[in-house]
């Protein structure tokens, strides 16, 4: 069974991996299980038959015979469970390992992505000016105690893993922002990431949305 996931049509980021079907489709590379694709505009998201999938009516959704899923972090666990690669067979470590996938995603990812909204939703605000500092602030405080734990290793829990799939993709979403340039050793972690072949598949599967070929 080939499963489905849906993805834009259209994106902010033309393809360049930002959007969170990239989670879905790097964890199916990983796993080398083949998938198809089929692509959402805005108004389609929002009309029943996509809500039938997704009840926020976003992206990425998840199809696999009956089976329908969404949220990012519950399809990567669910490849994961049911394949070999993403989640260590030692019932300790793959726990660890998934603790790793909720850190990523309710730890790490809601300041970075609350200070991605604000020059969107808060730029013509009068507090504007002075919150952007606090934002950022707040995600090095996370960064700083992501880097401490690090330290010289390869990946947050020896072998790569889910926990760090999620964790290098919700890193990637600080391009452009200056702050990832003073953590080298996170930086080095997402590149490593970035370098894994499944990654790059992804990657250009996403990509190739947008550019044709
Ligand atoms: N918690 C959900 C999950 O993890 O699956 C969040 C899903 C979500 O935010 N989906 C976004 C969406 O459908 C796309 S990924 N938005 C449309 C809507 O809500 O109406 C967010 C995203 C999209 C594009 C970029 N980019 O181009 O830079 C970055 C992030």
């Amino acid at each position: 069974m080939i499963p489905i996931i849906t993805a834009f049509e259209q994106s902010p980021d033309r393809g360049r991996g930002l959007a969170r079907d990239m989670r879905v489709r790097w964890a199916l590379e990983e796993v080398g299980q083949p998938y198809e694709v089929r692509l959402v505009s805005f108004a389609e998201m929002k009309e029943p038959a996509h809500r039938a999938l997704h009840p926020f009516g976003q992206i990425p959704t998840y199809e696999e015979a009956d089976l329908v899923l969404f949220e990012s972090g519950a399809i990567i666990f669910h490849i994961a469970d049911r394949h070999a690669g993403l989640l260590p067979d030692d019932a300790d470590a793959r726990v660890r390992a998934i603790t790793w996938m909720f850190a990523a995603l309710n730890t790490v990812e809601p300041p970075i992505v609350e200070r991605e909204q604000a020059p969107y939703v808060e730029r013509d605000k009068p507090w504007y000016e002075e919150r952007l500092p606090i934002l950022d602030d707040r995600i090095r405080a996370r960064l700083d105690d992501l880097s401490r734990r690090l330290g010289d290793a390869d990946w947050l829990d020896d072998a790569f893993s889910a926990g760090d799939l999620l964790m290098v993709l919700v890193l990637r979403r600080l391009e452009g922002t200056g702050i990832m340039e003073d953590y080298p050793n996170l930086a080095g972690y997402v590149a490593r990431g970035e370098a894994r072949p499944a990654y790059q598949r992804a990657f250009a599967a996403q990509l190739t949305v947008f550019t044709g070929g």
